[in-house]
Order: structure tokens, then C-alpha cells, then sequence
């Protein structure tokens, strides 16, 4: 597996389960966008200051939309907090992050990832 890959798997751990009122504490630090009085994290907020996955001075837009797009069900941009609740639950499942992770990197949608041996 490449550097990158690792680095994605094990995510400063955020792999532990956090409990629904500590999931919201962590919700509301990160998100920064504020619509009809609900909470949203950009992809920014998301992707780059909560699970610290690409650099802040130096990503790839597309890469960064192409990881939100994965949380952001509703396809709206945002990810609010039932979207990130999802996240987290999903993350509880080996295979459910293998496959993400796999979805990440198998950008051209041939359906193979090449890591380099
Ligand atoms: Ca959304």
C-alpha cells in the first residue's frame, strides 16, 4: 500500500466510537456553516480539520470533493450532523471502510486500485 493509504486507515483515531453527546460536541467544534439555525461542516471542516486527511495548504479540490461526496448523501455540499452520525456508525465496520477506502482510490471508476509493492 502506498503512504497515503495508511495514513487513511488509520485516521489519528477516529476509528473509536465516540457516544452520541460526545459526537455532538465534535460536530458542533468543527462546523463552521450555519443555515435556517441547523449546523453544517463543509467539506473543509469535514475532510481537512476533523479527519486531518489532506494538507490545508496544499489539497486537491477534487480529491476533497470526491471524500465529502461520501458523507454528503444529500448531495448538497454539506455534511450535517445525521450525515456525519452515518459516517461514524459506517466507520464501526471493517469491510464498510475498506470499500470506502478502496472508492477513494479507485478514482477513474474502473473498479482496481494498483498500490505499488
Ligand atoms: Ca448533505
Amino acid at each position: 500500500m502506498t503512504a497515503k493509504s495508511v495514513v487513511f486507515l488509520e485516521g489519528g483515531g477516529y476509528l473509536k466510537r465516540a457516544q452520541p453527546v460526545q459526537l455532538q460536541d465534535i460536530f458542533n467544534k468543527y462546523a463552521t456553516v450555519e443555515k435556517n439555525g441547523e449546523r453544517f461542516m463543509s467539506p473543509e471542516d469535514f475532510i481537512i480539520k476533523y479527519l486531518g486527511l489532506l494538507d490545508a495548504d496544499n489539497y486537491n479540490a477534487n480529491t476533497l470533493k470526491l471524500l465529502a461526496s461520501i458523507v454528503d448523501t444529500s448531495k448538497d455540499g454539506l455534511i450535517s450532523y445525521p450525515e456525519f452520525q452515518a459516517f461514524e456508525g459506517l466507520l464501526c465496520f471493517p469491510d464498510a471502510l475498506y470499500k470506502t477506502a478502496f472508492q477513494l482510490f479507485d478514482t477513474n471508476g474502473n473498479g482496481m486500485v494498483s498500490f505499488r509493492k
